[in-house]
């Protein structure tokens, strides 16, 4: 796996807006400015950016309630995003979605989805599609380890193995399902220890580290291309913030979180091997800093200042029908 400068600096970008993103947010939920439920993504830029810069367009992502990071990384517009979160008519999803259904079919995000578990049948699904039409797309689910102990996660390995879909099941194991450490409720060692029962091929990936996650996504992406089947990638890491925005962390020791954060940033960690192997310069990184910043704040403005959803939109693009 080898990756071009520019596309070395789009994946720091995309790193960079998830973590101003989600600060920016969690900011604005604090201060009054910004209703509904978020969860964020910060901490784990790396496994979201990582995947998907082995992705095309035509790839399939399903996501979770902590979708935010999947969406940056698949390239949906942030403009887009933030108007959504505002609830406005100029939102990817027109106002109507939120946080836990951004969705953008033209880059293959099918969703984030406030059900944990659900969006990996989902995947299953696009996976049996591609082989069934025989296009090469690849299908990605993300999900957290608590999901791993849903029936759903079960169900979906198997039909996927024993009919070598083309799909990669991304495990997000930051530790905790809410505020339960992971070890309280799985009794793997390893999540990526569940792919025996499906002679399923799986991989652990250092979370943090983006190169990591990137190489072993390939590998994944080579077979599920080669008709080899599904892969299930581990990926260690941590969120720096609560389980929602507003949580009072009370479940986890400050030692703890320090030491991910303060030694193990995602992004500090690609800064140091990027500059380090002479692939890009720490002044090309700041420069990437400023725009992403000056981008979020347009954002923000923007969407502040964009009109609600109409009143006569309220049964469009919803499945019901009208009485
Ligand atoms: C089917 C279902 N059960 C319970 C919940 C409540 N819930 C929301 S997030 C969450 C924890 C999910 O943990 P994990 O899958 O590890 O993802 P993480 O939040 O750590 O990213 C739970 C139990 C839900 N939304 N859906």
């Amino acid at each position: 796996m080898e990756l071009q400068h520019d596309e070395l600096l789009r994946a720091y970008r995309r790193m960079r807006m998830i973590r101003l993103f989600e600060e920016k947010l969690s900011e604005l939920v604090q201060a009054g400015k910004m209703g509904g439920f978020l969860h964020l993504y910060a901490g784990e830029e790396a496994v979201a950016v990582g995947v998907c810069s082995q992705l095309g367009d035509d790839d399939i992502v399903t996501s979770t309630h902590r979708g935010h990071g999947h969406c940056i990384a698949k390239g949906v517009d942030v403009k887009g995003m933030m108007a959504e979160l505002f609830g406005r008519a100029t939102g990817t999803c027109k106002g109507k979605g939120g946080s836990m259904h951004i969705a953008d079919m033209d880059k293959g995000m099918l969703g984030a989805n406030g059900i944990v578990g659900a969006g990996i049948p989902l995947a299953t699904g696009a996976g049996l599609t591609a082989k069934i039409r025989k296009t090469d797309h690849v299908a990605v689910a993300f999900f957290g380890d608590g999901a791993t102990n849903q029936g759903q996660f079960h169900e979906s390995l198997n039909m996927a193995s024993n009919w070598k879909l083309p799909v990669v099941y991304v495990v997000e194991n930051n530790g905790f399902g809410e505020f339960t450490p992971t070890e309280f409720v799985v009794p793997v060692k390893d999540i990526a220890e569940r792919a025996h029962s499906y002679a399923m091929e799986s991989e652990i990936a250092d979370g943090m580290d983006f190169f990591d996650v990137a190489e072993k996504t390939a590998r994944a992406l080579e077979r599920a291309r080669a008709g080899e089947g599904p892969t299930l990638l581990e990926c260690k890491t941590y969120r720096f913030l609560g389980h929602f925005a507003g949580d009072p962390l009370v479940y986890r020791s400050k030692e703890q979180a320090e030491d991910w954060i303060q030694n193990r940033d995602p992004l500090d960690r690609f800064e140091t091997h990027a500059t380090e192997a002479g692939l890009v310069t720490a002044d090309e990184l700041r420069e990437v800093d400023g725009e992403v910043e000056r981008e979020l704040q347009r954002a923000v403005d923007e969407a502040q200042q964009a009109p609600f959803p109409d009143v006569s939109e309220v049964l469009t693009d919803v499945y019901v029908e009208t009485p």
